[in-house]
């Protein structure tokens, strides 16, 4: 089967593609660019901007909303970290950290499917921001976060260690296996 991923971020797509293809979902990218809310939480991100793509493309679809969530900054960027990214960039945030301990945080990824209904999927990962960016594979924040567990930042892995462990492979596995039920 064939799946549009609405998204305007290469990365996710190359990810998505890598995890779902040899399950035979085939994923073609749309860019349409939809609202992102001001709300607490992504999966109301999610499922407002679903809402809104549905009235306006009429085939089955999935989009990925995602943040990193850092403890000593009481969550920040988490639902903003599009922006923040936009803006100040991982740079930005290795600034805001400087001279903190606490160096804990989780990245986390909501897919939304629309069929005719909404199907939320989520993963998490737990780590660490690193003191100082590594790696130049990956996109976004990866140079600066270290998944629990390991020793290189997401940036230093391929797409396959990266999914194995990420957020978006989680999401995507939860995704994968409810569309093995759910499709005959
Ligand atoms: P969409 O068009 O799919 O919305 P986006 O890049 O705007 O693409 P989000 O709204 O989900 O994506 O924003 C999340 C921000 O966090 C964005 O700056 C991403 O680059 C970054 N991000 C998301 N997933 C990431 C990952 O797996 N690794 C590193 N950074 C990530
Ligand atoms: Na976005």
């Amino acid at each position: 089967m064939r799946l549009a991923f609405i998204t305007s971020n290469p990365g996710k797509v190359r990810e998505a593609r890598k995890y779902l293809e040899p399950l035979g979902i085939e994923v073609h990218q749309v860019k349409i660019s939809y609202p992102e809310i001001q709300a607490d939480t992504l999966e109301e991100v999610a499922e407002y901007g679903a809402k809104w793509i549905a009235e306006r493309f009429k085939e089955p679809f999935f989009l990925d909303d995602s943040g990193l969530f850092i403890k000593a900054l009481k969550g920040f960027p988490g639902v903003y970290s599009a922006y923040v990214y936009k803006t100040i960039g991982y740079q930005g945030i290795l600034k805001l950290m400087s001279g903190v301990k606490n160096r804990e945080a989780h990245f986390k990824s909501v897919i939304a499917y629309w069929d005719g209904e909404l199907h939320l999927f989520t993963g998490v990962v737990e780590g660490f921001i690193t003191e100082e960016a590594r790696g130049s594979k990956g996109f976004g924040f990866d140079p600066i976060f270290r998944p629990e567990g390991f020793e290189k930042t997401f940036a230093e892995m391929t797409t396959e260690e990266k999914n194995r462990i990420s957020h978006r492979g989680r999401a995507l596995k939860a995704f994968a296996t409810w569309l093995k039920e759910n499709l005959k």
